[in-house]
């Protein structure tokens, strides 16, 4: 027999509280991934920064796959003219390169080839069906739930500063052009964040719906964890 449910159990929260609680995910952010945590003390060899370097295009070009589906998926035209912004931002626009060619240009300044990561040819299995399963989320939900899956960035700003912080010590052999991503995603993973918070705030008002709202973010947090696994499982 279950316990019977308290109206503080069934009562939405309040933007602050969702808010809060969707914050409070952050314990789950890679960042606190063992494969991250050595990152971050120096301990990785070079073959694991470039195996990590590697496996991650492999997320970074399937971004604006994701971004373009949940365009797709979107009718709302003024979501659509900002979101559009986060496609520009990985494929370059005019002459802007953008982020995949940044990360190109961090491979080379570890060492790797533009083959060596746009073959995609050493990307791990457990890489390739954690990012997949993010795509086809977002390919298969509601545009405002895919949205909500973008929010691990919130706690994004702090994992790129630790990297700018952390390579130039650690890594001095990596060349110091290729850290031009990490500074990139620190003013753009707050601009997103911005849009993608006030989305999610504004669609998931009903506790059921922001209980909802929790297990999305955790199901990302779930990829981007199966993504170091996968590394550092194959880079011992
Ligand atoms: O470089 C990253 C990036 O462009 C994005 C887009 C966003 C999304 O749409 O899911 N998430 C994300 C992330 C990027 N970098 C990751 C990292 O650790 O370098 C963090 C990741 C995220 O927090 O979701």
């Amino acid at each position: 027999m279950n316990a019977p449910v308290t109206m503080k159990e069934t009562m939405p929260w309040s933007r602050e509280e969702f808010e809060a609680q969707l914050r409070a995910k952050g314990k789950n952010y890679h960042i606190n991934h063992s494969f991250n945590v050595r990152m971050n003390e120096g301990t990785l060899t070079p073959d694991q920064i470039r195996g990590w370097v590697i496996n991650r295009f492999y997320y970074q070009v399937m971004i604006p796959v994701k971004d373009a589906a949940i365009l797709s998926n979107c009718p709302d035209r003024e979501v659509r003219r900002k979101w559009i912004e986060r496609i520009h931002d990985h494929d370059g626009y005019g002459d802007k390169p953008g982020g995949i060619e940044a990360w190109t240009r961090l491979g080379e300044a570890t060492g790797l080839s533009r083959e060596d990561l746009w073959s995609l040819k050493k990307v791990q299995p457990g890489v390739r069906f954690a990012v997949d399963a993010y795509v086809n989320f977002a390919r298969s939900k509601p545009w405002q739930e895919a949205v909500c899956s973008s929010l691990t960035e919130m706690f994004a700003p702090k994992i790129h500063k630790d990297r700018l912080a952390n390579w130039p010590t650690h890594y001095p052999w990596v060349k110091e052009e290729g850290l031009a991503y990490f500074r990139s995603r620190v003013i753009l993973a707050e601009r997103d964040v911005e849009h993608g918070l006030q989305v999610t705030l504004d669609y998931f008002t009903t506790r059921e719906q922001q209980e909802r709202a929790l297990e999305i973010l955790q199901f990302k947090l779930d990829v981007l964890w199966q993504i170091s696994d996968a590394i550092e499982k194959a880079y011992p």
